[in-house]
């Protein structure tokens, strides 16, 4: 199985069967920008400043909805114009992992409604396929809206200390996404998976792996602190894209900063910078 991370995000862009992967490489393509920012402010006027002042330097907003203290009706539609106004998507980082009923009534509807407002959402697959199953059969609810400009994220390893998403869980990972491509994009993980996923014998779902472009976000990026007090373990924008990032996810080194514009523009340039180096510096 060939991974496609030499490539450039235009060519990958290009003829992609996922209609929001596309969408996302050509954001990245058009921003000059692999820059998720995670945004874990806990009131909604932060939020919405963050987003319009960083929003021309990123391709994707991560949001942890619930620990805003102030969540309005207002705080998502105005975060929906501001992605529309800057255009990056919003991911929303809910992790959700129980039985398939519970996370479609999460996912879709609820106090939250994230289906509404959230164009990637992540889960866990400590449930097992059924989750991916779950999350994907929700699009086809008649009355979910815009199912083209939806899709997960499969959160195969983590960036803490201890992890146990390791060995076959992160196997497994690989397998359901397989599966389930026209919803899944790909993976929250360290590093490409596609070692991983050779290891897999090619899929019962019958889908050629040299055929597969999954997007990997790789979340833990820092590029002054190695990690903090509760856990965290950080890598740089180079070493991340190194590794196969396509999308690097950087929270409080950018909106700690003293000056986050300042900060995004650097993780922005060092993220390209990698990437440009990844694909031959042809792009
Ligand atoms: O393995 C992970 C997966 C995620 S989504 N490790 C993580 O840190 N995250 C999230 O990325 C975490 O919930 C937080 O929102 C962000 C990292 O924030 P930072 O401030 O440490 O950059």
């Amino acid at each position: 199985m060939s991974s496609k991370s030499h490539l450039p995000y235009s060519t990958r862009a290009l003829n992609h069967p996922n209609p929001l992967t596309k969408k996302l490489f050509t954001i990245a393509e058009e921003k000059k920008s692999n820059v998720t920012v995670s945004a874990d402010v806990t009131t909604s006027a932060e939020l919405l400043d963050l987003a319009d002042r960083l929003g021309p330097y990123i391709a994707v907003l991560k949001t942890h909805i619930d620990i805003l203290s102030d969540l309005t009706d207002t705080t998502l539609t105005t975060l929906q114009s501001l992605a529309a106004k800057h255009n990056f998507l919003i991911f929303e980082d809910r992790k959700f992992i129980d039985i398939g009923n519970t996370v479609q009534k999460q996912y879709h509807g609820g106090a939250l409604k994230i289906s509404e407002w959230a164009h990637i959402i992540n889960c866990a697959i400590l449930p097992g396929e059924g989750i991916v199953e779950a999350l994907a059969k929700t699009t086809e609810f008649p009355d979910f809206p815009a199912p083209q400009e939806r899709g997960l994220l499969i959160l195969a390893e983590m960036t803490s200390k201890g992890s146990l998403a390791t060995g076959s869980y992160t196997e497994r990972s690989v397998e359901y996404a397989r599966r389930y491509k026209g919803f899944v994009m790909g993976f929250v993980s360290t590093r490409a998976l596609s070692e991983v996923g050779a290891a897999l014998s090619s899929d019962e779902a019958g889908n050629g792996a040299d055929e597969e472009d999954f997007v990997v976000f790789t979340t833990g990026v820092n590029l002054s602190d190695n990690g903090d007090k509760l856990g965290q373990q950080y890598q740089t924008p180079e070493s991340a894209v190194g590794r196969g990032a396509d999308f690097i996810i950087a929270g409080r080194g950018i909106y700690k900063a003293e000056d986050p514009v300042e900060a995004v523009r650097r993780y922005r340039d060092a993220g390209w910078g990698a990437y440009l180096e990844r694909v031959g510096g042809g792009k």
